[in-house]
């Protein structure tokens, strides 16, 4: 399988709750290295931006209010087939129905504060790596 690269944020909820660490416990143990890692307070704006391809739905806002509400750890994972091991790690998004010991099953309350975002594809995971981070902030290990 290819190495990849794909874009992690562990959400205000998660922040919040001081599981950051449980979190990427979870990333190191599966085979992800950390390449890339910030901590960041999301504006309006930049989190429109990175939900861009949800504008229309019902829970735009609400996603968007969300995800300012507090400080996010925006992070770029590697490894083997990075892109769906994280997805597979994170559980479905509505957390009642994500299989027990995944993160989302672990960590997240509700669908709208679900603790952890993964990329969804190479197309996405591409532009999203690129949304948060230049190259020089990628490190190579
Ligand atoms: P994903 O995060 O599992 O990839 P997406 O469908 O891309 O899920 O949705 C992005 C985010 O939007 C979700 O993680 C969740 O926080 C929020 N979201 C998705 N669907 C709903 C919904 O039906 N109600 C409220 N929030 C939702």
């Amino acid at each position: 399988m290819a190495v990849e690269r794909t874009l992690s944020i562990i959400k205000p909820d998660a922040v919040a709750k001081n599981v950051i660490g449980e979190i990427e416990t979870r990333f190191e143990k599966a085979g992800l290295k950390i390449v890339a890692m910030k901590m960041v307070q999301l504006s309006q704006e930049k989190a429109e931006g990175f939900y861009a391809e949800h504008k229309e739905r019902p829970f735009f806002g609400a996603l968007v209010e969300f995800m300012t509400s507090g400080p996010v750890v925006v992070q770029v994972l590697e490894g083997e087939g990075a892109i769906l091991k994280n997805r597979e790690l994170m559980g479905a998004t509505n957390p009642k129905e994500a299989d027990a010991g995944t993160i989302r099953a672990d960590f997240a309350d509700s669908i709208d504060a679900n603790a952890v975002h993964g990329s969804d594809s190479a197309t996405s995971a591409e532009r999203e790596v690129a949304y948060f981070f230049s190259a020089e902030e990628i490190c190579a290990r």
